[in-house]
């Protein structure tokens, strides 16, 4: 099966990303809301027994959960072609930080490690022929783009398979992260459930 691990996003998150889902030519197909998300790490085609040690492994990831905002769009481009556009995420060294973490598990799972810079995004579309000229004039119209703070309690193990038009990504399991010590003794002072 196809795996990746991944940050879902709240529903009022993909809400505020449907915002900017359209309007660039040469874009027709955009990630439909339930498919948005942040990967962590694309683990590709991994057979029952090696998937059973990347769930192994990253069930053992002690991390806490963080606050993340998505901010601004942008692209990945190859030459003159448009590869995906994307919602940037504001630099929070959490995330970095978890990223390490999975991507350190994966590799103790047994998986050839990534070797890639981590650049977290949500990908909203990649278009088949969007003019380079025409995509400035929509990163342009949406460069204040920026959703509120939301909080990360987990991450979540997904299986891709090919759908019609779009991927089918199921959650396979998710994994908790931790709620900081000095959060747990002021929510015990306040009488909060956490
Ligand atoms: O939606 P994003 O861009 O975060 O691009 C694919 C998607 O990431 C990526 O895995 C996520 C779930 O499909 N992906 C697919 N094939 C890939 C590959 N061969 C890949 N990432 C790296 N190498």
């Amino acid at each position: 099966m196809r795996l990746f691990v991944a940050l879902a996003l709240p529903d009022q998150i993909r809400w505020q990303l449907r915002l900017v889902c359209g309007g660039l030519a040469g874009a027709s197909r955009w990630v439909p809301p339930e498919n948005l998300h942040i990967t962590l790490r694309f683990l590709g085609e991994v057979d029952g027994r090696d998937a059973h040690y990347v769930d192994a492994a990253l069930a053992g990831i002690r991390a806490p959960r963080f606050s993340l905002r998505l901010k601004g769009v942008d692209a990945f481009t190859s030459g003159q072609r448009v590869k995906a556009v994307y919602a940037g995420v504001e630099k929070q060294p959490a995330l970095q930080h978890l990223h390490d973490k999975v991507e350190s598990a994966v590799v103790r799972a047994g998986l050839p490690p990534d070797g890639q810079k981590y650049t977290p995004h949500v990908t909203l579309t990649r278009p088949k022929d969007a003019p380079l000229k025409k995509l400035q004039h929509y990163l342009a119209e949406h460069s204040l783009f920026k959703t509120e703070p939301f909080e990360v309690t987990h991450f979540t193990l997904y299986s891709s398979e090919m759908g019609g038009e779009q991927s089918v990504y199921t959650a396979l399991r998710s994994y908790a992260l931790s709620v900081p010590a000095g959060v747990i003794e002021a929510a015990a002072e306040r009488g909060d459930a956490l």
